[in-house]
């Protein structure tokens, strides 16, 4: 077992990644793990509880189902990070619009969370892994009046920090603040979570690829052209490739960024600007995999490089280690293989 090293004492050793918060970093990740505690206990027993499965029977602002777990980890967290001051305003994808914080003490707060409660809702029911996707940016409205939407309007690259939990065989917090990423293993009999994956690395090149082949017939010509080069015969390119897929952005991101890979969720007949969205999903794993050595572009420009006009804007979304979306670059940019 590593060094047992604490979240807390992590982040109070490497304060100096957050010049600008006195404690304020610490508090906000204190929201994120407490709720991320609270997840993890009622998951771990969802099938249990009739009130965490099953659907809601209302769609969000994406005109998706709202499962009871997506609308009961949305009230944690927005909850939680209510609770703290430094936080003067939230986006969520199970919210329409921003909530602003007007109380007198969170006008004060500096930053803004943008989360995705429950990333994978789908899978619950089914017993596989999900995960909750925030990002952390410092305000660019003046403190003291309400947050406005052009805060959350921001580029990824203005990202003061970035994470996911995956609620898995374990469950872990992997987040950066700018300086490399670190994850962090809970153990439930003490509620505390321990490093023990120090400053992770994505491997330069691998030989999984991720993605939903049933959408095969609604590709573009370049993505079914990359889907074949990934499954042709070449020993020297370790081809053909292993397909692995499962539905949780957040799963198939963490064992990529593990074990070398790539995710990719195009644009296509069926999804125009692809399926995931900018500002919640695809600039916080952008963030940390490219701090973690790794690349995520929507094919043209680096994700953290796109200017958001909408809080629920979708992106095409392609992520992994560096040698991976190299050649799909070039297929997309249609230079030869
Ligand atoms: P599809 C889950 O709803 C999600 O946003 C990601 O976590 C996941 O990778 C993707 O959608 C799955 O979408 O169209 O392949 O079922």
């Amino acid at each position: 077992m590593q060094n047992l090293i604490t979240l807390g004492e992590f982040i109070i050793k490497n304060q100096q990644d957050f010049p600008y918060a006195k404690g304020q970093l610490t508090r906000m990740f204190n929201a994120i793990t407490l709720a991320s505690k609270v997840m993890n206990s009622q998951i771990n027993k969802a099938g249990l509880v009739d009130e965490l499965m099953g659907k809601v029977g209302t769609e969000n602002v994406q005109g998706e189902e709202q499962k009871k777990l997506d609308v009961y980890a949305n009230k944690i967290f927005i909850n939680a990070l209510k609770a703290r001051n430094e936080v003067c305003g939230i986006a969520s994808e199970e919210e329409e619009e921003t909530i602003i914080f007007e109380n007198e003490a969170s006008v004060n707060g500096k930053y803004i969370v943008l989360i995705d409660p429950i990333d994978g809702s789908s899978n619950i029911e089914v017993n596989v892994s999900i995960g909750t996707v925030f990002a952390i940016y410092r305000r660019i409205s003046p403190v003291g009046k309400p947050a406005i939407l052009e805060d959350f309007l921001q580029t990824g690259r203005q990202q003061v920090a970035a994470g996911y939990v995956i609620f898995g065989s374990s469950t872990m917090l992997v987040f950066t603040t700018g300086n490399g990423v670190n994850g962090f293993t809970y153990d439930p009999s003490i509620g505390v979570f321990y490093l023990s994956h120090p400053n992770i690395k994505i491997p330069e090149d691998g030989n999984i690829y991720s993605i939903n082949e049933g959408n095969s017939a609604y590709f573009s010509d370049d993505i079914k052209t990359y889907i074949d080069y990934c499954k042709e015969i070449d020993a020297d390119t370790n081809r053909p490739f292993t397909g692995r897929y499962i539905g949780s952005m957040i799963a198939d991101l963490h064992r990529n960024i593990l074990k070398g890979g790539i995710y990719l969720y195009p644009d296509s007949k069926k999804s125009p600007q692809g399926k995931l969205r900018l500002l919640y999903e695809c600039n916080p794993m952008a963030f940390l995999i490219e701090q973690a050595g790794g690349i995520a572009t929507d094919g043209h420009q680096s994700i953290l490089d796109l200017k958001p006009t909408d809080i629920h804007q979708r992106t095409p979304f392609y992520a992994g280690s560096t040698e991976m979306v190299k050649v799909l670059q070039d297929v997309l940019t249609n230079q030869s293989t």
